[in-house]
Formats: C-alpha cells, structure tokens, sequence
C-alpha cells in the first residue's frame, strides 16, 4: 500500500514541519518563485506557483511516482495493456488522438485501421448533414442535432459542443436529451421541427434504460408526424451493438462504431462525438483530437517534473492525503466552459471514487476528491464566500483563456481581471490587523471598528492553479480535457486504484428495476420501513 511506502512516509513528516509555512511568504523570500512553479506549453501555460509547496515538496511528491512505477503504468497504457484489471479491457482513448498512426496493438491486432475507417466514415457523413445532401424524410435539410445519451454518452458532446459554440455551422443548432425524466424530452421536442432533425442515439450497449426510452419517446413523436420510413432518414446511431441498433429501425449504414478498448467517460474522442463533428465539423474536431494529442504526447513523454498532469495530480494527492483538502473547485473564466466541471465530474469522480485498490484489498487512506465548480464571476455570487472565509480550504484550478471570441468593450478585461483577483486574494488573504486599518481610513469609529474587523479578515494561503489558455478554440480545449484524464490516471495510479471501471453505479440501478413493478401495479418487495412507506405515499399521490 502507498501509505506504507517511504515517500508517503516522508511527505508526511515533511508535511508536519511546513504545514503552516505561508505562500505569500515564500513569494517574499523566492523572487523566481512564479517563474519556477510554471510549465509552459505554448497554448497552454499552467502557474503553479500559489501552491504549499516548495522545492522538497515536488522532490518527494515525485519520488512517490518512482515508488508506484509512473512511467512504466503510462507505458502500459499507451501500449495497449489490459490496464483496466477488473473488466480485462485495453484503456485508449490515447489511440483516437493517434495523429501519427503508430501501431497499437490489443490482442495482436492493430486498432488504428479500425479508428481510422470510422472517422473517415464520420467525415463522409459530417459533410453530407452539414452541406445538406443526406437530407431528411421530406427532402428538406437536417439542421438540428439532438443527441440522445446520458453518462459518457452525453457530458462530454455536451460540454464540447458548447465550448465549442463559435465554431458551430450557422444555419445549425443542437439540443441534448439524457434524463429519464419526461420533461427533458419534453423541452426539446416542443422546440424543434421533426422534418429537419437529425436524432443522434448514442449508447455503447444500446441497453441503458435512460437512452432507450427516450430515444423510443422521440422516435413515436417523429413517426406520428412524418410515418415510419421516415425513421432511418432522421436516427443515427453511435453504438458496439449492432443488434439493437437495427432493432430500433437504424440501418445500420448509419451506425458508427466504438469500441470496449474506449470506455464511456474517456469517449468523446471517438463516433461519440459524432454531434461535436456535426456542429463544427470534422476539421475542427480533428483540431481537438490534435490537441489532446500534444498533450498525450507532453504527458508521455516529459520528465515528471515538468509535466503538468504529473504535477496536477501530485498536488491533489498533496492536499488530499496530507491536508486532508477533500475536496477542489474547477472554475473557468469562459461562459462556454461552463459545463466543464460537470463533466469533469464524472471523469475524475466515476474514475477514482473508489475504495478497493487494484491488489483487491480495501484501501486505508482517502481517494477521489470531491470536484464542483462553475463558470466564473458568476460562482463569485455563489460559493466564494465559503472558499474565502468558510472552515474547509478548498484548492482550485482557474483556468482562464487570454482571448476572449466576444471581445466586445471591456467586459474580457474585467473577467479576467477577476480571475486573477480570487487567485490572489485567497492566497494573501487579509489579517484582522490589515482589516483594522483600512476600516480606518474609511473613517470608522473605534468601536465599529472592533465590531467588524475580524469579520471583514481573510486567513489567507488557500492554494490554487492558473492554467491559461491562448484561446478557447478545438485544439486548445483538446490539450485540457486530456490534460484532466491524465491527471486523473496518475492519482488512480498512486491511489493504486483502477480509474476505468464504474462499478459504484451498479447497486442503485439494480434497486431500481425492483421498485419500478411496485410503483406501476401491486407487486410489492421487501424494503426498510422508510423506502416502503415512501413507494406508499407516491403511489397514494399519483391516484
Ligand atoms: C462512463 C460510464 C457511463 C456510460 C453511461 C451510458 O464511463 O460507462 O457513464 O457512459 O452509463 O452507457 P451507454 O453508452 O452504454 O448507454
């Protein structure tokens, strides 16, 4: 186990010596300390600078990916090894981006040829919806994209294809079904015309209740207005299932394929994205995969110490297990990555919440964080108060791009000017003494002053990360979704965890499908005396 291990060892008594060391100090005491603490990747630039961390820290915190065999694990992964131990699967995502084409081989068989006829497959039919020759039913063009999914089939086109708004087709618009609840169905399907949309299922096992019954929904909703036939002109699907697929009525022409070596979370990379493709185009979303390219590339093939997800991760462990942070903010300053920390939500919080190590034993020391987030300034409304003054010190990743694509007045100057505000501020913080001061200067009374200035203090030295990008644009958003899954693989790697499986979802599903009977009819199953009498009272309330 890694708490057993002599660099846990070590950072932990070397966490008792510098716990209460202060950042804005070793700022005073290090003029080079912002130019050390850095990584520049050009499109990219991570500041990790306003951290509890000096040179000692990142020399232990990168001993301890010596004693975990780091590369070796990365090695693994970019090979094609059955890293993910508890499904016996390959985890490559890392091949979609493959750029260079280099052979990667599962079971003997080389998967890029595979990975390659799809994409093509995907940019013949990109171009057909979008210059308008496959067209709908009536003849007319498919311009509204609904992708029907939920999980990994739907964060991340949903999170891309916002981010991606700019670049968006501009007779084009997307919606994104995933809820079970009828409402989600319901707001989309009131907006939008059955003769010019294109429906997007995506299910890797064509099986998930959510994504069929919604897909059945929108699928009797279009044969009532445009008749059967109509459906294989306006449902695609993205799916290993081919069965199903041509069940529901999909020929399965228009099935685009994936893999089990992809697994949901990592695969928006692959036909998953087929509604990211759609709205902005294959070339565009080539850009992305290019971009999570340079970063696969930087994270393999760098030295520790320089490598941003390396350092992401060791940072997180560095709080999380000596710290005791549980939990960090992702807060990006661009309207349009305001879905990123949902999404990453899953990819860090499915990959790593989880308490059997890989050597099948319960682990003893905390894993996965919790993550949360929100677009900045508007989360400064919101749960900044509790991340400057609140109890829990909670780290986080700023992430801010220096050009905005609505450069209109001074609104991107403000916006960042914020950004690098909250940096500051949580890092200095303000003591009661400084507070006193400046009350003041304000002309305060002496007693109004000792009335607010402990409420009006910061404590101060809350860490966090600053990662600017030049602009948000497809290959830059592909450098920092890849960037977060490598960071995520290095924690699972230290954690000695495996990040690929999702087993924690299972148990609820299961319940699940046994209340469903009892809620419909009268069938009735053994519960505790608050689910029973809760399955009671609904029912009495939907009579
Ligand atoms: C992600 C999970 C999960 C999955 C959904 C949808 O890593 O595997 O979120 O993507 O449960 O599954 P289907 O694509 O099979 O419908």
């Amino acid at each position: 186990m890694i708490n057993k291990t002599y660099a846990w060892k070590r950072l932990a008594a070397h966490y008792r010596w510098h716990k209460k060391d202060e950042m804005k100090d070793l700022f005073l005491r290090d003029s080079e300390r912002a130019q050390k603490y850095k990584v520049d990747l050009g499109n990219l630039y991570l500041d990790y600078s306003k951290n509890r961390i000096n040179d000692k820290t990142m020399k232990y915190l990168i001993n301890l990916t010596k004693e975990v065999k780091l590369k070796e694990k990365i090695d693994a992964m970019f090979s094609g090894q059955k890293i993910n131990t508890t499904e016996n699967r390959a985890v490559l995502h890392i091949a979609l981006r493959n750029r260079t084409n280099t052979p990667i081989y599962v079971d003997g068989k080389d998967v890029m040829p595979e990975i390659n006829a799809v994409f093509s497959k995907m940019k013949h039919f990109c171009d057909d919806v979008r210059y308008g020759k496959f067209k709908g039913a009536t003849g007319k063009k498919l311009t509204t994209i609904v992708n029907i999914g939920i999980g990994g089939s739907d964060l991340g086109p949903f999170m891309a294809t916002t981010a991606l708004k700019e670049y968006w087709a501009k007779d084009m618009k997307c919606y994104f079904i995933s809820n079970i609840d009828g409402s989600a169905c319901e707001d989309v399907l009131s907006e939008i015309d059955p003769e010019t949309t294109l429906f997007v299922i995506v299910s890797k096992t064509f099986t998930t209740i959510e994504t069929l019954t919604n897909a059945g929904t929108c699928r009797k909703w279009l044969v009532d207005a445009l008749g059967e036939p109509a459906v294989s002109k306006h449902f695609v699907a993205v799916s290993t299932n081919a069965a199903e697929v041509s069940k529901f009525g999909i020929n399965t022409d228009n099935m685009f394929e994936f893999w089990n070596f992809v697994g949901g979370r990592y695969s928006m990379w692959s036909a998953v994205g087929l509604s990211i493709a759609l709205m902005v185009g294959m070339e565009n979303f080539e850009r992305m995969l290019a971009g999570a390219n340079a970063m696969d590339m930087h994270f393999k093939n760098t030295e520790f110490e320089y490598n941003i997800p390396v350092i992401l991760a060791l940072l997180g462990v560095w709080y999380n297990n000596f710290f005791g942070f549980k939990s960090y903010g992702v807060i990006p300053y661009d309207q349009d990555l305001r879905f990123l920390p949902k999404y990453l939500q899953q990819l860090d919080m499915e990959s790593n919440g989880k308490s059997v190590a890989v050597n099948n034993k319960f682990v003893k020391y905390s894993t996965g964080a919790v993550l949360f987030g929100g677009a900045g300034t508007d989360v400064q409304h919101s749960f900044f108060q509790l991340l400057h003054q609140g109890t829990s010190i909670i780290p986080l990743d700023f992430i801010i791009p220096a050009i905005s694509h609505n450069e209109i007045g001074f609104h991107h100057e403000i916006l960042v000017a914020n950004a690098l505000a909250q940096g500051e501020a949580l890092m200095c913080g303000k003591t009661v003494h400084e507070a006193a001061e400046e009350l003041a200067k304000s002309g305060k009374t002496k007693a109004e002053i000792s009335q607010l200035k402990r409420y009006k203090s910061f404590a101060g030295n809350r860490p966090s990360n600053t990662i600017v990008i030049k602009k948000l644009d497809p290959y830059s958003l592909g450098m920092l979704i890849a960037m977060y899954e490598h960071k995520v693989f290095v924690q699972g790697v230290i954690w000695n965890i495996n990040s690929f499986d999702q087993m924690g979802v299972e148990l609820g599903k299961q319940m699940a499908l046994s209340i469903l009977p009892e809620l419909q009819g009268n069938a009735s199953g053994i519960h505790d005396s608050s689910t029973a009498s809760l399955i009671k009272l609904i029912k009495k309330m939907r009579k």
